[in-house]
């Protein structure tokens, strides 16, 4: 007896369409996305979905499959961020699209193209609310948080969803969009002929915008003028893959730059004209300040005094009109595509029209000077057990000789610090926790780069950070990818030493200090590795990474190691009553029982 497999009998039947057959939605949806281009979704199947994983597979498109939809989602999001095309999740209905909606929303605000595209359960029901299985409206629940929130009703519109999805994400400011697909419409059946011709292939996705001359003038004018020049660099202008673009022009001015965490890397950091180590200086001393693909949001203080100057004028570098005059007054909009908007400032700046005072630098200088001594002193500190400085100083020297390397990095202390310390050299190899400071992107953004890129990975993550997406160790073993997780394990939420007085409960921002992460790993064939000091971190990462396999580090740290929030701290609100007490030295009721009576 011969038997089919399931892709066997699809590819069947795809080779049957157009011979005056029928088609279905299934077969629809799949010829609209790889007409798109889409090579990769990233998802989790159940009703109604399965199938079309299966016939995207047998189809050639890639299919990766998670153990949550926050995660796949996250991993859609960040193939967005790194290719400049819409990265597709797929979720089924209900509590699936409602799990790959945070993500969804977190692509949205951090602007990064992505197509959600869930199942949704039988209309009719839905909509009377008979309570049908995973009965949601998902199309109002989602239209809230996204760019743009579409269903497609009728197979015939299947292409017409597609290219409306794919050309909402992709376009202007690109962002997080859902495309409702009701279980009903992947079954319907349409002839063939007509299914294909109703499929289109977008023309110019995301089309140049070109800046006005005049507006190119009155900032080039704003520049001239400047005493103190700054270019802040965000992650939109890592996304516009117009490096050279930006360094032109960087470079035949000379003004000073700051890279935004996840511009990092889009000029090497150790770029002589970077202020990165100087960032406080930069920000509070700047006078005319040329912000490309960088919102003037909180991580920016707003553009408000003290962290700048009250006289600071701005010029904005945006796709998005409506973002300027968000915070400050915007004197100089550049409105456009940040490739077009810097080709066009380097060509139309007379020579030497644009310099940076030699004052201004040697200020700069001296301030960075003075810093990177201080950061090397840190580095150089040999406690133990390990600090935060100490892993990563090890994690440091490993990723110096691998700039190929693209890193993920999650965490309160783990995100400030890691930022700080490590060093990046290629444009768009730092992925983070982003705009909203979130955490649970680590190992769907890791599973990502290594696909989308094939190149080695290392997420560095805090304890607390590891464990919302954890169990995605088994999705980055099953597909056998070069992902190399550190946890940086202080045992906690911020610190891992906080007693709690009041009862035998651990208190609420304590974790395990004494886990062992790296057997999480090694239950589904990766390798783990326990550092307690800077060289067995290198050595593991330095193994790990050469070794090509999925591996864990997981970094015994002091779990006084640590500040609360991090360096954001100031955004806790301060209770008006007598402050919480935080006891550090006593022990809480469970230590205390196990060290016995006094
Ligand atoms: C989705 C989400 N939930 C909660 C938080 C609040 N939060 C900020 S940082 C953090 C974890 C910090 O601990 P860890 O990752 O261990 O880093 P550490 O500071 O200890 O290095 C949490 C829970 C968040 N940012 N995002
Ligand atoms: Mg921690």
């Amino acid at each position: 007896m011969t038997t089919t497999t399931f892709g066997e009998a699809l590819a069947a039947s795809d080779a049957s369409q157009g011979q005056g057959t029928l088609t279905d939605g299934f077969h629809l949806l799949v010829d609209a996305l790889k007409l798109n281009g889409v090579e990769t979704i990233y998802g989790l199947v159940g009703i109604p979905i399965t199938d079309l994983a299966r016939l995207a597979q047998a189809s050639g498109i890639r299919y990766i499959g998670f153990r949550h939809e926050q995660s796949a989602g996250n991993a859609a999001a960040a193939a967005g961020f790194l290719t400049k095309k819409p990265g597709v999740c797929l979720t089924v209905s209900a509590p699936g699209f409602l799990n790959g909606l945070v993500a969804l929303a977190n692509a949205t605000t951090n602007c990064f193209p992505m197509v959600q595209i869930s199942g949704s359960s039988e209309r009719h029901l839905v909509d009377l609310q008979r309570g049908e299985y995973e009965e949601l409206d998902q199309l109002a629940a989602a239209r809230p948080f996204v760019k743009a929130a579409y269903r497609v009703d009728r197979a015939e519109d299947i292409g017409r969803g597609v290219a409306r999805a794919f050309r909402a994400a992709v376009s202007g400011r690109p962002g997080g969009v859902y495309l409702d697909v009701p279980g009903a419409v992947l079954g319907e059946a349409m002839d063939a002929a007509a299914g294909a011709a109703s499929l289109w292939r977008l023309t110019d996705p995301a089309p140049r915008q070109l800046p006005a001359p005049e507006a190119v003038n009155r900032a080039l004018s704003l520049l001239a003028d400047a005493q103190r020049p700054l270019v802040v660099l965000g992650k939109g202008a890592a996304y516009a893959q117009a490096d050279e673009e930006i360094r032109s022009f960087l470079e035949s001015t000379g003004i000073p730059y700051l890279p935004m965490s996840m511009a990092k890397g889009l000029l090497p950091d150790d770029h002589p004209q970077s202020v990165a180590a100087a960032r406080s200086l930069a920000l509070s001393k700047a006078d005319v300040v040329m912000l490309v693909g960088a919102r003037l949001n909180w991580l920016l203080g707003h553009g408000e005094a003290p962290e700048w100057s009250p006289d600071a004028k701005f010029i904005q570098v945006d796709i998005e009109a409506s973002e300027l005059d968000s915070n400050q007054p915007i004197t100089a909009p550049l409105v456009g595509d940040i490739g077009s908007v810097m080709a066009a400032l380097t060509e139309r700046a007379r020579p030497g029209q644009v310099t940076a005072p030699a004052g201004w630098r040697d200020e700069l200088e001296a301030r960075k000077a003075r810093n990177a001594t201080s950061m090397q002193k840190r580095l150089a500190d040999d406690p133990h057990p390990m600090r935060f400085y100490n892993a990563l100083r090890a994690v440091r020297e490993v990723l110096a000789d691998r700039p190929d390397v693209y890193v993920v990095n999650e965490g309160a202390n783990a995100l400030d610090i890691t930022r700080n310390v490590i060093d990046m050299r290629l444009p768009r190899h730092r992925l983070d926790s982003g705009t909203w400071g979130v955490m649970g992107i680590g190992q769907g953004y890791a599973v990502a780069a290594a696909v989308e890129t094939g190149a080695p990975v290392v997420a560095i993550e805090g304890d607390s950070a590891f464990g919302f997406s954890g169990m995605e160790l088994e999705t980055i073993c099953r597909y056998d990818l070069p992902v190399t997780v550190v946890v940086l394990n202080n045992g906690g939420v911020y610190r891992g030493d906080e007693t709690n007085s009041a009862s035998a409960d651990p208190s609420p921002t304590r974790l395990d200090p004494t886990a062992h992460h790296e057997r999480l790993i090694e239950a589904f064939g990766g390798d783990g590795y326990h550092a307690t000091t800077p060289q067995e971190v290198a050595d593991a990462l330095g193994k790990a990474i050469a070794s090509g396999r999925p591996a864990l580090v997981d970094c015994v740290l002091d779990p006084s190691a640590g500040t609360e929030s991090g360096h954001i701290a100031r955004l806790n609100p301060k209770s008006a009553v007598p402050p919480l007490r935080q006891p550090r030295k006593r022990a809480d009721p469970a230590t205390r029982r196990a060290r016995g009576p006094k």
